[in-house]
């Protein structure tokens, strides 16, 4: 919860010299001044639950927010009945802006968005070694969707005790993402918490895959039942025997400040709303040399300026080799 300020900060350096100013202080507050802050830790059917200091409160959007949907990690204003208490319901009268957004599209011919998870800091694109295969094209996807919304991503291979993880590694080494790879004996034994815990550490992150990949094993592992338990979604989580995660969820990491959000398996990353400027954000040592690239260049046509500038050895080839193969996972809508 603390990160409530993170972006806040840079928005109040913008937004102070209004607040001085001499227009009455109640035209540029929202209204709802007495409202309580909250963070959406699960959104089922229109109900959300979020986590409102130390309790969780049912809540429905106020219908004065229109359209806008609020959604797993958005910090909301709410107002109402705020004691959580059986059969109470809130009312979410403001979503704060967000420091990211982690959007998908449903399908590329549809340009309905899908906004997955929002606020996260990280997005921990989880894949099996084996069992179900990789699919290094829903990869690349998950990264373009995560450079495009301002996650840092992470990669985490799980099963290698039924694969191992020589051939991803190849493939990702020139994009420099962190990654951690982990196998069924390590989940027993806690190693493979630990080291995906030194990833997490006061950081809200979002695990996306696959379905059976593994996620929901992991976050398990990561947080503890008695945490999973005052979410009030013990049950979603761990319901007996195998369970599909239906919707995103929240969930605390107390000792390392941080959040995980498990969400629910991806079959196809759906990118029709991605901005090609946002993913090169992501690659600093490629960016300038798209200063002489054509107007709205797509950075893989002939006139595009990269090639000149990786020839003359400003770059290494590897790495536009790879932001071009995250730029292609656009045009095509496959999982795999
Ligand atoms: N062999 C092996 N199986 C795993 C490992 N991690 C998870 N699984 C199994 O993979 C299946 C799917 O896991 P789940 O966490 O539900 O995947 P999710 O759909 O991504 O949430 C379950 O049967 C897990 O026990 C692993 O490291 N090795
Ligand atoms: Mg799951
Ligand atoms: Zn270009």
């Amino acid at each position: 919860m603390r990160r409530y300020g993170k972006h806040t900060d840079e928005d109040d350096i913008r937004t102070r010299p209004n607040r001085k100013g001499n227009r009455p202080r109640t035209s540029i507050r929202p209204k709802h001044e007495d409202a309580a802050e909250g963070m959406v830790l699960t959104v089922d059917r229109g109900r959300l639950t979020c986590l409102v200091e130390d309790r969780t409160v049912l809540a429905m959007k106020a219908r004065e927010l229109g359209r806008k949907a609020a959604v797993v990690g958005d910090r909301v204003a709410l107002v109402g009945d705020l004691s959580g208490k059986k059969d109470t319901l809130a009312r979410i009268v403001r979503i704060e802006e967000r420091s990211s957004l982690l959007r998908r599209t449903a399908d590329d011919d549809d340009p309905y968005e899908r906004v997955v998870v929002a606020n996260a800091d990280q997005l921990a694109v989880v894949t099996a070694l084996a069992d179900p295969e990789p699919r290094p094209r829903l990869i690349d996807r998950c990264l373009v969707a995560a450079y495009d919304g301002g996650l840092e991503p992470l990669l985490v291979m799980t099963k290698s005790d039924l694969a191992p993880p020589d051939k991803l590694l190849e493939l990702y080494g020139a994009l420099d993402i962190p990654y951690v790879v982990t196998s069924r004996d390590e989940l027993e034994n806690g190693d493979a918490a630990d080291r995906v815990r030194e990833h997490l550490d006061g950081r809200i992150t979002a695990f996306v895959g696959h379905s059976g990949v593994g996620k929901t094993t992991l976050v398990n592992a990561l947080v503890p039942e008695d945490l999973r338990r005052t979410t009030g979604h013990v049950n979603a989580v761990t319901g007996r025997g195998r369970h599909t995660t239906t919707s995103a969820l929240a969930l605390p990491l107390t000792v390392t400040d941080g959040w995980v959000i498990d969400t629910p398996g991806v079959r196809s990353f759906g990118l029709a709303h991605i901005d090609p400027s946002r993913v090169i954000h992501a690659f600093p040592d490629l960016e300038p040399g798209t200063e002489g690239c054509p107007r709205a260049c797509s950075h893989d046509e002939p006139d595009c300026a990269l090639d000149a500038w990786v020839e003359e050895g400003h770059a290494d080839p590897a790495r536009l080799y790879s932001l071009r193969r995250l730029l292609a996972t656009r045009e095509r809508n496959e999982g795999d």
